[in-house]
């Protein structure tokens, strides 16, 4: 794993990285390093709950967990760590991810998957939450997070202004 990685990215399969390189990406823009793995609640079962057991004492912080169908990834990695688990349905399918959706989302009372938007949004949407947890205790990212938020209000007040101009020529 990449030396000083903080965040996992865990997928389902191999399949899932067009729709998770979002929060790969949104990661690295805040400078976090990240791990990125295959690993299957179903097909690699002892894998995926060995990478959950060890992760703390591997350095990591946070896990990202992203599957499509039945979409136990996110939670069968929970029950095996006290690390936070976010957990992203992957778009697609016969349901188009509601039943990714639905799987991820419904855990049972005691173990916690902090459950984002399905697809591009749900993607980047894991990576700053991650970010915010780790900001939690380091300055920088903090500072980083307000910038962020920052120049969320600025596009929002462009697109405004734009629609107030094509507006106003009515
Ligand atoms: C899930 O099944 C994976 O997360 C993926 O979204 C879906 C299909 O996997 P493949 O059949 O493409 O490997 O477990």
């Amino acid at each position: 794993m990449s030396a000083g990685a903080k965040v996992a990215i865990l997928m389902g399969s191999g399949s899932d990285w067009p729709a998770i390189k979002d929060a790969y990406v949104t990661l690295r823009k805040f400078g976090v390093e990240a791990q990125v793995k295959v690993q299957s609640a179903h097909r690699t079962p002892d894998g995926a709950a060995e990478f959950a057991r060890t992760a703390a004492s591997r350095g990591l912080r946070v896990i990202i967990a992203a599957a499509g169908g039945a979409a136990h990834l996110a939670g069968v990695l929970a029950a095996h760590t006290t690390l936070p688990v976010i957990g992203i349905p992957v778009q697609g399918g016969a349901l188009n991810g509601l039943d990714a959706l639905l799987a991820t989302v419904q855990m049972p009372g005691g173990i916690p998957v902090a459950t984002v938007a399905v697809g591009k949004a749900g993607a980047v949407n894991a990576a700053l939450l991650a970010v915010q947890i780790l900001a939690l205790s380091d300055p920088a990212l903090q500072a980083a997070m307000e910038k962020h938020k920052a120049s969320l209000r600025d596009s929002v007040a462009k697109a405004d202004a734009e629609l107030q101009a094509e507006i106003a020529k009515l």
